[in-house]
C-alpha cells in the first residue's frame, strides 16, 4: 500500500445550521451517524481522486550501494570510519546526503542505517521510508463486530484523513519538504472483545499474540477496539510518550462505532499522546481556549478551525497563556496575525454550554455582551477554579518520537509487551461520547 498519497480535505463552513438538540439525557444514549454528521455541521471530509498528488520524497540510494542486514539488538559490525555509530560509515552518509556526526540525520528516532538498510527484516525504505524525512510508522490491528454499522477499524477515508494531517504538518526535514510521512500498516483482525478491561493489560496480552516484537523498534503498535474500562472513552495512550495505543469508538453512535471524523482526529490525539503531546500542551489542563490542538477535548472530534479551515492537527503556533483571574477581553488571546480566520472554544457558565467564537480579536469571555474595558475573571475551562492558564507551544515542534520502543536497541525479547511503567502514565479517561454531545451542543458564534 502507497501511504504517501494526498487527499484533500473539504471542508464547508456553514455555521447557523446547527439543530436545536434534545438535551443531554437524550444525547446519553447515542444517535446513528448521519445524526451525528449534522450535529457536527460543518467538518465534511471528501475524496476527491483528482487531488492525489505524488508522494513528498522518494529516496533512493546510489546504484551498487551495498545494502545489509541489520539487527536492533546486535553489537554493531566491525567495519570502516563510521563516527556516528549508525551502521553508515562516514564516507556513505557523505555520499547519501546524511549526517555522519548525528546518528538520526531528520530526528525521527529511527536510525540513519536503519532507514538505508532496515531493520529486523522490517525494509523501511520500501515502505517509504527516507533518512532525510520525518516518517513515523503505526501497525494497525482491529476488532470486527456485526452491530458496528460504522466499522471499528479505518475506512480509506479515516487512513487518508490521518496521512493528510500529518502530510501537512509544518515540520522542516533536511530534505527540504515539509511534513511527516506516516506509514499506516494494517495488521491482523484479533479476537472481538467488548471491554478491555483493565485496559493495559488486556492491549498487553494481544500485542503479546499479534505483534512480532522485531517490529517493536519501528512501528507503533494500535488497536482499533471496542472499548475499554467499562465506559465510552474515545481511545487510550499507554504512556506519555509512548509506543501503544488503543482507539475505542465502538459504543459510540448507538454502538455503531465512530463516524470518519471521530476515528481521524481521535487516532492522531492518542497518537499524539505516543508522541509526548497532553491535553494542556506541556501539562495535562484540559479545554483551555489557548491551545487549539487535537490534544485538546474540544477540538478533538470536530477539528480546529485555522486559517478559515477546519483541520485535524496539533497546534501550529505558540500562544501565551491566560490569567483567569485577569483576563484583558480587548486582546482576547493575544496571538496575533497567525490567528486570522481561527476560532477557539471555551466554557460559558451562565449558560452551561461551549461557546465557538473568533478567536483573532477582542474575545467577550464573561459573555456579558460587551468587551470590558477592565479585566475579568472568568473559569474558561470549566474545573471550578480561576488559574493560569499557562502557555502552549508550536507542538509539531515538540513532538518526541522515541516514546516506548521506537528506535530502542534493547533485547527483542524485552519489547514484547506493553510496558505502561516506561514513563508516566497517561489520564485513563479521556474523552466520552457524553462530554462530546456537550461540545457538539456548543453554540457558535
Ligand atoms: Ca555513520
Ligand atoms: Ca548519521
Ligand atoms: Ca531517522
Ligand atoms: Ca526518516
Ligand atoms: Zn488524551
Amino acid at each position: 500500500m502507497n501511504s504517501d498519497f494526498r487527499f484533500a480535505i473539504v471542508i464547508f463552513a456553514t455555521a447557523g445550521i446547527m439543530p436545536d438538540w434534545a438535551g443531554l439525557a437524550r444525547a446519553q444514549n447515542g444517535v446513528d451517524e448521519p445524526t451525528s454528521r449534522i450535529l457536527e455541521n460543518r467538518v465534511i471530509l471528501d475524496f476527491d481522486g483528482n487531488s492525489l498528488v505524488s508522494p513528498k520524497q522518494n529516496f533512493q540510494i546510489p546504484e551498487g550501494f551495498p545494502v545489509k542486514q541489520l539487527k536492533s539488538d546486535a553489537p554493531a559490525a566491525l567495519m570502516a570510519l563510521d563516527s556516528d555509530g549508525d551502521e553508515l560509515t562516514d564516507a556513505e552518509e557523505s555520499q547519501l546526503g546524511t549526517d555522519s556526526q548525528n546518528p538520526d540525520t531528520d530526528g525521527d528516532g529511527l536510525p540513519d542505517g536503519w532507514e538505508v538498510h532496515g531493520v529486523n527484516g522490517v525494509d523501511l525504505r520500501a515502505l517509504g521510508a527516507s533518512p532525510l524525512h520525518k516518517d513515523v510508522f503505526v501497525w494497525m490491528d482491529y476488532m470486527e463486530r456485526d452491530g458496528a454499522t460504522n466499522g471499528l477499524g479505518p475506512n480509506s477515508v479515516v487512513l487518508a484523513g490521518i496521512r493528510n494531517a500529518f502530510l501537512s504538518a509544518p515540520v522542516q526535514n533536511p530534505d527540504g519538504l515539509t511534513g511527516i510521512n506516516i506509514h499506516l500498516v494494517i495488521g491482523k483482525k484479533v479476537q472481538y472483545v467488548d471491554d478491555l478491561n483493565p485496559v493495559v493489560s488486556a492491549l498487553a496480552a494481544i500485542k503479546k499474540a499479534s505483534f512480532d516484537p522485531a517490529k517493536a523498534p519501528v512501528f507503533h503498535y494500535m488497536v482499533w477496539a471496542n472499548g475499554y474500562d467499562g465506559g465510552t472513552s474515545s481511545g487510550y495512550s499507554i504512556s506519555i510518550p509512548g509506543s501503544d495505543f488503543v482507539v475505542t469508538l465502538g459504543k459510540w453512535n448507538n454502538a455503531a462505532g465512530g463516524s470518519n471524523e471521530q476515528k481521524i482526529g481521535t487516532f492522531i490525539h492518542e497518537l499524539g499522546h505516543n508522541l509526548g503531546l497532553r491535553h494542556g500542551g506541556a501539562d495535562d489542563v484540559n479545554y483551555k481556549p489557548n491551545h487549539l490542538s487535537l490534544m485538546n477535548y474540544s477540538f478533538q472530534m470536530s477539528g480546529v478551525q485555522i486559517g478559515g479551515r477546519r483541520s485535524y492537527t496539533y497546534q501550529p503556533f505558540a500562544l501565551p497563556a491566560l490569567d483567569e483571574t485577569k483576563l484583558d477581553e480587548k486582546v482576547g488571546l493575544n496571538g496575533g496575525s497567525k490567528l486570522a480566520k481561527c476560532s477557539t472554544i471555551f466554557f460559558d457558565r451562565s449558560t452551561g454550554q461551549f461557546v465557538e467564537v473568533p478567536a483573532d480579536g477582542p474575545i467577550d469571555w464573561n459573555r456579558n455582551g460587551v468587551v470590558d474595558a477592565k479585566n475579568v475573571s472568568v473559569d474558561l475551562n470549566s474545573d471550578d477554579g480561576k488559574d493560569l492558564l499557562s502557555d502552549t507551544p508550536d507542538q509539531w515542534t515538540t513532538l518526541i518520537y522515541k516514546g516506548g520502543t521506537i528506535g530502542s536497541k534493547a533485547r527483542l525479547s524485552g519489547l514484547r509487551e506493553v510496558n505502561a511503567l516506561q514513563a508516566p502514565l497517561a489520564p485513563k479517561d479521556e474523552l466520552t461520547e457524553q462530554m462530546n454531545f456537550k461540545l457538539l451542543n456548543r453554540q457558535i458564534q
